[in-house]
């Protein structure tokens, strides 16, 4: 089977050239180059179906999102070329509703000073998410496995929040599309936590929400990912933090899917499985602290397929431009390698 792969070139116009972190300024790591090499990548390895996707329908974003954050991303959309806002005032007390016509009150919905917004934001992260819904769309005709190659990624965005370079949450759009019928459980392996999807599902008790990630207290978003939380009201029970220190490698990455994750997922018995498939737990990522290398990467991704349930793959993190290609590819197959072995035909 050709894995179905959804990206739109207009995802790369959106390229900001800085983020703020620490109150240093560094060159930003979500670059465009990165789905770029990941493309090509795709390409040249023949087993992957290309296409961009159709536009994402505005009521599915709107289902997921508040209006004055979609309304903040249309002001900055208004924005001369070249420049971009960069939250830097938080009124957490204000008294007044946040104006998102005034990119001013950007800092109301922001959560850190690393998510620019620019006149390319908007439609970029529009394509971002449409390649999740018709990745989702693709399984939920059928195929086994699809890949959305998004970028900006999505697994930090809120219903009302933007930071940690997300702004639409694509892996929650995916999950929307499928849900109506369907059991449906979130996988996060960023090597960061998935705040925004756990907020969003926080107290469904329809969606399982998993995520492992190296532990708040030293990595990014360090307020959210803690082991303690476990969803609420009811949905108490349906969210998972799996975590582990920096250095975290191969070896016991596999245990923590072993012993903690998978279980939690095949407990729950889903129907399809959206992985929010970060990349940045690569042993070279600049960004993220564990160390597992690309054969590693396979390996996680043979467990998950294993898990015999249809997959809607959704890229988030991964920040080491060289080797994103083959690293989503070790994924990906060993995904396609897991699904076969359990009785779906993928291969
Ligand atoms: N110098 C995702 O992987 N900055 N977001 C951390 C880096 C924020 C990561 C400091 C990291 C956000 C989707
Ligand atoms: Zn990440």
């Amino acid at each position: 089977m050709r894995v179905p792969v959804f990206f739109h070139p207009a995802q790369l116009a959106f390229a900001p050239e800085l983020e703020w972190f620490g109150g240093e300024a560094i060159a930003h790591p979500e670059t465009a180059l990165r789905a770029e090499s990941i493309v090509e990548a795709l390409r040249e390895d023949g087993s992957f179906a290309l296409r961009a996707p159709e536009r994402v329908p505005d009521a599915a974003i709107r289902a997921l999102h508040a209006p004055a954050l979609l309304a903040l991303y249309d002001t900055a959309a208004a924005l001369p070329a070249g420049e971009a806002c960069y939250p830097a005032v938080f009124a957490r007390d204000a008294v007044t509703a946040p104006d998102p016509s005034r990119l001013a009150n950007a800092g109301a919905f922001a959560f850190d000073t690393a998510t620019p917004l620019a006149r390319e934001t908007r439609d970029a992260v529009r394509w971002s998410a449409a390649c999740a819904h018709e990745a989702a769309l693709a399984v939920r005709s059928g195929a086994p496995l699809a890949y959305a190659l998004s970028r900006p990624p999505g697994h930090h965005a809120g219903r009302a929040s933007f930071g940690g370079y997300c702004y639409v949450n694509n892996a929650a759009l995916a999950v929307r599309a499928l849900k109506r019928g369907r059991r449906v459980a979130v996988l996060d392996i960023d090597v960061h936590h998935g705040n925004g999807t756990q907020a969003l599902f926080w107290r469904d008790p329809r969606v399982l929400v998993v995520s492992v990630h190296e532990h708040p207290d030293t990595c990014f978003p360090f307020f959210a990912g803690h082991p303690s939380e476990i969803g609420g009201g009811a949905g108490r029970g349906a969210n998972l933090n799996v975590t582990e220190g920096a250095g975290c490698d191969g070896r016991r990455y596999a245990e923590l899917l072993d012993r903690h994750a998978l279980p939690a997922l095949r407990a729950f018995r889903p129907d399809v499985l959206v992985l929010s498939a970060g990349l940045d737990t690569y042993r070279l990522d600049p960004v993220g602290r564990f160390a597992l290398d690309t054969g590693d990467l396979a390996d996680v991704g043979e467990r998950i397929g294993g898990l015999g349930v249809p997959v809607v793959a959704v890229q988030e993190g991964g920040y080491h431009t060289p080797d994103l290609g083959i690293n989503a590819i070790a994924l990906l197959d060993g995904i396609r390698r897991g699904l076969t072995r359990a009785g779906l035909a993928a291969e």
